[in-house]
Parts: structure tokens; sequence; C-alpha cells
């Protein structure tokens, strides 16, 4: 009789123990490894989920293939995960499968880009880059340099090289870039072309650029990577970036940091990766209970060149080489 009643009291035991170990599990449906921002933002998540008590994560990359994300949100839906994080890596197309996400009541956070259907669907919040404002910034940027070097009323030929098509990031980057231009009519648009936010791509565009196009003074990159691919190719065509050709990026890397500081790119537009910073607190506040709506958040970004104090109206650019050591992406 005992011994049965020790056995009962142990499997007792096990069962609360169990229950109140009880992972939290996250899953997190991310677009895949492009670009150094794309690795700071799922190492960020990853360990902000991982380090944080009874949290488990559950992550997919998409290899930037969207029936890969379908998928995904599919499998997190099957495995009745409790919360899910999301971005994706396209815009559209994404409405069937967000609203069965919402159909199995999973709490959504929207992470970096914002889908199309973001007004359709339920999300708890969404973390991302204010895209148009990044690309406003990188060509006043232009703009505004080129007045300080005193080539304000010079005419020179500007190309952009754009991110992944049909991105939030590339159309809100694209929507930036081409309203700014009307301000600075001297700045002559002569190139526009996908190098889909990787380092390789890059290169490719930039080496075909300089066969076909006469005369490049400017390259506006929609991220770092495709600007470092194109410097490899101004480089190996025995031209100096930074010099010959002023060069912008966009996400602010630390290889972007390098590079403006070693003088071969000119400027560099913050899009912060680190968002664990907001999803951990907004899950916890969901787990005690509180309720949001839709909440939008834009970090504060900079801008970071190679002497700073260039005013874009909304900010003032930094000295990369005053804040380098600072950075933690
Ligand atoms: C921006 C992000 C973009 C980065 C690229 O928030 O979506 O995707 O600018 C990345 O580097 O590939």
């Amino acid at each position: 009789m005992k011994k049965i009643f020790f056995v009962a009291l142990a499997l007792a035991l096990l069962v609360c123990v169990s229950a109140a170990s009880a992972d939290v599990v996250i899953a997190f449906s991310q677009i895949g490894q492009e670009s150094d921002w794309r690795t700071a933002n799922t190492d960020d998540l990853k360990s902000a989920i991982e380090n944080h008590p009874g949290w488990k994560l559950v992550y997919d990359d998409g290899q930037q293939k969207q029936e890969n994300q379908i998928k995904a949100l599919r499998n997190f839906i099957t495995q009745n995960v409790d919360y899910i994080l999301f971005t994706g890596v396209v815009s559209t197309g994404w409405d069937e499968v967000l609203k069965e996400v919402n159909e199995a009541e999973i709490p959504l956070l929207l992470i970096d880009r914002i889908p199309d259907c973001a007004d359709k669907i339920d999300y708890v919040a969404a973390f991302g880059g204010d895209f148009v404002e990044e690309g406003r910034r990188q060509v006043a940027w232009a703009g505004e340099y080129l007045k300080k070097i005193g080539k304000g009323d010079t005419d020179v030929n500007i190309v952009i090289m754009e991110g992944t098509t049909g991105a939030s990031a590339q159309t809100g980057r694209t929507e930036g870039n081409l309203k700014a231009l009307k301000e600075y009519p001297h700045l002559k648009l002569v190139g526009q072309q996908s190098g889909n936010f990787t380092r390789a791509e890059g290169q490719a565009v930039m080496e075909s650029w300089l066969k076909s196009i006469d005369k490049i003074d400017v390259l506006i990159a929609q991220n770092d990577d495709m600007a470092l691919g194109a410097i490899d190719a101004i480089k190996a065509a025995g031209k100096v970036p930074g010099k010959d050709i002023i060069i912008l990026g966009c996400d602010s890397v630390k290889a972007a940091f390098d590079s403006i500081v070693a003088g071969e790119m000119n400027c560099t537009v913050e899009c912060t990766p680190l968002y664990g910073k907001f999803v951990v607190p907004t899950i916890e506040a969901l787990i005690r209970g509180e309720k949001f709506d839709k909440t939008v958040v834009h970090p504060e970004e900079g801008v970071f060149d190679m002497d700073g104090g260039i005013d874009l109206g909304t900010v003032k650019s930094i000295k990369a080489a005053d804040v380098i050591a600072t950075r933690q992406y």
C-alpha cells in the first residue's frame, strides 16, 4: 500500500514539475541569410528568446523563398506554438496564410518588413525601419555632400541599386530615393536595378553598369552588402571607390563602418536589426494579459559618414570613426 502511495506521489510531483517548466514556444519565420543585416537580426532575436527562462525558439530559415516561409507558418500552426514572429521576403502573397495564423488564434508579431495585407489581418505589433525615410536620407546626404564640396550646381550621374524586388525595404527605400531626387535636380538618375540585397549580386550589377554607363558619379545602394560588392567591382575596374564614385549604403553594419573608415565608402544610413529589446517585453506583457492593437514601432536611426555634420533635416550625420567602437552589429 505504502509503495503505491509513494509511486502516486512521485507521479504527481513529476506532473507538477513538468507543468511548471512548460516552455513558452515562440516560432520565428526568418527570410534567409542574404546579408550581414539579416544575420545580425537573426542572432539578436535568437539570443533574446533562447536566453529567456522558460522560453523555447522554433526557428525557420526561409532561404529567401516565399513558398518556404508559407510552409513554415503552416507548420507553426500545426505545432500550436504560443507566438509567431514573421518577416516576409516580399510584401504580397501572405493574406491567406496569415489569416490561418489569426484563425488559429496564435498572436503574431511582425518584425522588420510589414506585409501589404497588414490592414486585413490581426497582429500584436510591428517593429521595423522607416524605409521611405531611410531612402530619403540617402539621396539627401548625396545632395548635401555635393553642395559641401562645391558641386551643388554640377550635373552628376547617380545610379540606384535596389534591394530584393517587391520587398517593403526595397519599395520603401526606392520611394524615398525618388522623392528626394526631386529636391536635387542636378542629380541625374542614369541607372536603377536590383542587386537583391546580396554582395555578390551587387558586384555583378556594378560590373555591368561600369561597362554600359559612360560616367557614374554617385551610387546609392539600398543595403551595405550591395555597396561592398559594388566597391569590389569598382576597384577591379581600376577606379577609386569613395573618390571616383561616391558610395552610399544602408543598414550601418560593421563592414560598412570599416569601409568608411578606410575611405572606400562615403556614408551608410542606419536601419537597426536589433529587435530583441522590443519583442521580449512585448511577449512578457502578452503573458501578463496586456492587450496590444497593431502597435507600430520605428526605432530612432542615424546616418554615419566620413566626416559627420551633414544636416538632413531629421538627423545630422555622425563621423563613423568616432563611434565604430560602440557599434553592436
Ligand atoms: C531592412 C531589411 C533589409 C536590409 C537588408 O529592414 O529588411 O533586408 O536592409 C536585408 O540588408 O537583406
